[in-house]
């Protein structure tokens, strides 16, 4: 009797270790996926911009970075990474009443992107057009 207890707890060992061991390996592989997005991105000369988690409470801190550094002919790809709610990326500011002007990513859901290219030296601003307290701005040199 003591015997099959015993076995029980070894097997109940057992399988807790491959338990283990199999979430271990799925984060491994997770993070060489990683990797290998951030090495095509550096191919492709992308910008990523992030539109972060509770973007629409936190002002010229929503889009991240920013301001942004970038050189003419670059793109820059943002993604909505907030859970919370749909945002755009607008050229322009809250003030500028330049809709239709510039670029506009429409409403972009959670994981959703958005990419523009910049052809001109100089500085851009951006807004949310349904949270205009949020605000970016990229910097273009040449
Ligand atoms: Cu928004």
């Amino acid at each position: 009797m003591k015997t099959i207890i015993i076995l029980d707890l070894i097997c109940m060992l057992a399988l807790a270790t491959t338990l283990t061991s199999y979430s271990v390996s799925t984060v491994m592989a997770q993070n060489v996926t990683d990797v290998q997005q951030g090495a095509n991105n550096t191919a492709t000369d992308e910008t990523k911009v992030s539109i972060v988690e509770g973007a629409s409470d936190l002002g010229n801190k929503s889009y991240q970075p920013s301001p942004i550094k970038i050189k003419v002919g670059d793109t820059i790809t943002w993604t909505n990474d907030d859970s919370i709610a749909p945002h755009t990326v607008t050229e322009g500011n809250p003030s500028s009443n330049m809709s239709g002007a510039g670029f506009d990513s429409g409403l972009l859901s959670q994981g959703q992107t958005f990419k523009h290219t910049f052809n001109k030296v100089g500085v851009v601003e951006y807004f949310c057009s349904l949270h205009p307290t949020m605000v970016g701005k990229v910097s273009v040199s040449s």
